[in-house]
């Protein structure tokens, strides 16, 4: 009997097709693997045949896990005795994870006030030094590459070339669950890592021979964060989706060859859209997200508006968070309880809707 692919991981499971590293250097607990799942009733709502790659499936809930494989087992095959981020929240969840299962220190840089409630609770339960700075994303990832610029300490955000290595095999999954290229990606856009990723990943297994054409590129931003969408950092980048606040994207070039080169494009999506969607998601389809993923439904709803995206294509959406990493915006999103006396009628009038 052969390991299930969340068992195996995801450097032994396409370990001839990344990195190598020595069996007693791999750092893995469980990632990638993720469903696909096809999504008639929000398709509807969208007018395109939907699937959702749910990431939050993975270990710590989000996509970061499958570049944090690959970046701390090559941080433990060199020896490093400390890895450091800066983080929206969910890289420095991931980092922590995985650095305590490294036996490696790390310490992450966070913007205060600015990381969802479940991310900051994960990152310190985890023993990650958190540190918090009055300032934002951007502000952190400069402090921390001049530290490790300066120190021995090993940057863990997707500069780290390590990171796109392991994030690229979510496309190789997409192809072998669909058993073709979809004809779009739809993802939300932040630091333009996780689209270069995917879009590696799919150039790769195009060039392999495993899928006859290439799908076209999405990338969905916030409207008070979307230098993508408008050709120009953003200064002071705000947005309820946390996860993708950022002004000064690092991957930016790529990202942008990355969508123009698959025929595709950019999309901004208001703040109130996005709830929207990120209501929709768990009411249609069950599915439970962080805002920040739900931008890129938000993103492909006006890119479906402005013509971009055509009528009936088969759509694959990423979804990169887990919703519970969001218990505030979830909770400010939908209804609260009803508070009855413990007493049948009283029950039996709610439930009868007297
Ligand atoms: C849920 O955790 O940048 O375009 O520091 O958490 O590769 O940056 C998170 C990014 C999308 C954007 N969705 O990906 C961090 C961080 C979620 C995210 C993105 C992030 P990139």
């Amino acid at each position: 009997m052969s390991a299930s692919a969340r068992t195996l991981g995801l450097i032994r499971r396409y370990r001839d097709r990344l990195p190598a590293y020595d069996d007693d250097a791999i750092v893995s607990i469980g990632e990638g693997g993720t469903p696909l799942i096809h999504a008639p009733r929000l398709g509807a709502r969208l007018g395109v045949d939907l699937h959702l790659k749910y990431e939050g499936l993975n270990p710590t809930g989000s996509f970061k896990d499958r570049g944090m494989t690959t970046a701390l087992s090559a941080a433990k095959q060199d020896g490093a005795q400390a890895v450091i981020c800066a983080s929206t929240g969910n890289t420095s969840a991931s980092a922590a994870a995985y650095a305590a299962r490294a036996g490696i220190r790390c310490v992450v840089v966070i913007p205060g006030g600015k990381v969802a409630l479940g991310k900051l609770a994960q990152a310190q339960v985890a023993g990650a030094q958190v540190v918090q700075i009055d300032g934002s994303f951007d502000d952190a990832l400069r402090m921390v590459r001049v530290m490790s610029e300066e120190h021995p300490i090993t940057l863990v955000n997707n500069l780290n070339p390590y990171r796109l290595e392991g994030q690229k095999t979510a496309a190789w999954e997409i192809i072998e669950d669909l058993g073709h290229q979809p004809e779009w990606m739809c993802l939300p856009v932040g630091n333009g890592g996780n689209i270069t990723a995917y879009w590696r990943g799919f150039t790769e297994s195009h060039a392999r021979g495993d899928i006859s054409g290439l799908p076209r590129m999405l990338g969905a931003q916030a409207e008070g964060s979307a230098a993508m969408v408008r050709g120009e950092d953003v200064l002071n980048p705000e947005t309820i989706a946390t996860a993708i606040r950022i002004g000064a994207p690092v991957r930016r070039e790529e990202a942008g060859a990355a969508a123009h080169d698959s025929g595709g494009g950019f999309a901004a999506a208001a703040d109130r859209e996005i709830l929207d969607w990120f209501g929709h998601v768990v009411r249609d389809e069950g599915v439970f997200c962080e805002p920040s993923s739900a931008a890129s439904l938000a993103g492909l709803a006006n890119a479906r508006r402005d013509g971009l995206v055509p009528e009936g294509a088969e759509v694959v959406c990423v979804l990169t968070g887990n919703g519970l990493k969001d218990p505030d915006n979830a909770i400010a999103e939908s209804a609260p309880p009803v508070t009855i006396p413990a007493e049948r009628d009283a029950l039996e009038r709610i439930v009868l809707g007297g």
